[in-house]
């Protein structure tokens, strides 16, 4: 009989708890709670509703226990992957002290200058390896006003202590905050000291697999989980859970992890700390079991799901009917169908550009962007879909040159992993701009990986990566596209 694991995966716009059943070379996912999750705009500023998330994870477990309850099992573990660089600060007392940023506020960026005025960017890079992102967690600390015995939690490290009382940080997401000494693998004594922030500021690293807590009582009483249920830290970072779970069967594979964002890159021994690499803006992420994930943050289908709440809200404000028809007649399926039809070759925006970060008025942002790029795109919603499609893949396909130049990695097959993989034409397009065959799938790798880590830990999964993803490919045949002509 399989062994079941709870993971709980939250990505900017949604969160779910799936139960993973693990056995036998096979991983079958349920999902038991599916919850909405945005940011919260509050006086000019955006932050997560931490606390409703961490209910939502309450009522995920919940639904957890049943499902495990129901088939005569029970939850053998309990994993947390987020996105990554944002962070709570928790006081002396252990309560949270004020609220969360989400990195989309614009407060990181205010900071950059300050930071590099104290060290230097080829600095910052030697040490962590880290691509640079305005809103990296280094920059957000350094807006922080009294940081005195404060502990900064990244968001699944959080929710970790919420449910168990612990605190740890995350190896893989630690080494998102800018902090992390990508060489050494641990904090950067260096750096927390140049820049004055306090030794204390993060708790003690974890590998995956580690155990990091087992529940409080409140946690067991609402969920129905028993008190020795553990929290075992997995890649809490998503995209090191999602590039764990790539169904790779050579090791000469690149990967995008397509969501709200789309993660472009290989997996390397070693980090690539070169000058051509800080300057081509290629991050030294860490992955599962030490591995690196060389790759550069590429615009996500953000854009597009950010263009469509616009045309929501504009035909929502249309008022009448048949004008709402009128500006949008489509379904998402029915846009994405429109889109293929559109003529190739039509203008191409900087996906990757820091003017998209911000919610709001999207489409407007990507006609002005493809104006100024001296293309003439229409504004119908198929023209502009297929605009965004263009550039993610032709900022893929440039990506993933890049990454194989500065590496020395090559590259046989891209694995796209995520929602994207759904987007059978952002998967054609991809194969056709790079040139190589893609292998589309699964949705949820995310969720998988996490829940293999978990069942490696129990001892109910193969100890390499690679036995993981076999795991992978075996359970989650993906869709292969050839590139045309
Ligand atoms: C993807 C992701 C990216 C990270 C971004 C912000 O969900 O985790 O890897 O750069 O979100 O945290």
């Amino acid at each position: 009989m399989s062994s079941l694991f709870a993971a709980v995966d939250i990505g900017a716009s949604s969160g779910r708890v799936i139960v993973g059943a693990v056995g036998a070379g096979a991983a079958d996912l349920q999902v038991v709670h599916r919850f909405p999750n945005g940011v919260v705009e509050r006086a000019g500023s955006l932050f997560w509703d931490i606390e409703g998330l961490f209910e939502q994870v309450l009522v995920g477990l919940t639904a957890a226990a049943e499902h495990a309850a129901a088939r005569g099992s029970s939850i053998a573990s309990i994993g947390i992957d987020t996105w990554a660089v944002d962070y709570g600060l928790v006081a002396a007392d252990g309560t949270l002290a004020g609220p969360v940023f989400s990195y989309r506020d614009g407060r990181g960026a205010t900071a950059v200058a300050d930071v590099h005025g104290i060290v230097a960017p080829e600095k910052l890079y030697e040490v962590s390896g880290l691509q640079h992102l305005p809103f990296n967690t280094i920059f957000q600390l350094a807006t922080e006003r009294d940081l005195t015995d404060k502990q900064a939690l990244l968001i699944p490290d959080l929710l970790a202590y919420f449910l168990t009382g612990e605190r740890r940080s995350e190896s893989t997401n630690a080494s998102t905050t800018g902090l992390y000494d990508a060489v050494a693998e641990s904090w950067s004594s260096e750096l927390l000291g140049a820049l004055d922030l306090p030794r204390y500021l993060f708790p003690a690293l974890v590998e995956q697999g580690e155990v990091i807590g087992t529940l409080r009582a409140e946690s067991a009483e609402r969920t129905g989980l028993p008190l020795v249920t553990r929290v075992v830290a997995v890649g809490s970072h998503d995209t090191a859970s999602a590039v764990a779970a790539v169904p790779a069967t050579t090791p000469n594979f690149a990967y995008i992890s397509s969501g709200t964002w789309s993660l472009v890159g290989v997996e390397l021994d070693q980090p690539v700390l070169s000058e051509a690499s800080r300057l081509a803006n290629f991050t030294n992420e860490r992955g599962v079991d030490g591995t690196i994930r060389y790759l550069r943050n590429v615009g996500g289908l953000w854009l597009l799901s950010e263009s469509i709440r616009t045309w929501e809200q504009e035909a929502h404000d249309a008022g009448s009917p048949a004008l709402r028809q009128s500006l949008l007649p489509l379904s998402l399926p029915e846009l994405l169908a429109a889109a293929a039809a559109e003529p190739s070759g039509g203008p191409l925006i900087d996906v990757d550009s820091e003017d998209f970060i911000a919610p709001g008025q999207m489409p407007e942002r990507i006609l002005a962007a493809a104006r100024a790029g001296g293309g003439a795109l229409e504004s119908r919603p198929a023209a502009v879909v297929r605009c965004i499609l263009d550039s993610l893949a032709a900022s893929y396909a440039r990506t993933l040159a890049q990454a194989q130049e500065l590496s020395g990695k090559p590259v046989e097959v891209i694995h796209i992993v995520g929602g994207g993989s759904q987007n059978t034409l952002l998967c054609q397009l991809t194969a056709d701009a790079a040139g190589l065959p893609v292998v589309a799938g699964p949705v949820e790798a995310t969720a998988l990986g996490n829940v293999l880590i978990q069942a490696r830990a129990a001892g109910a999964a193969p100890e390499a990566l690679e036995g993981l993803r076999a795991i992978v490919a075996a359970s989650h045949p993906g869709i292969r596209y050839v590139p045309r002509g």
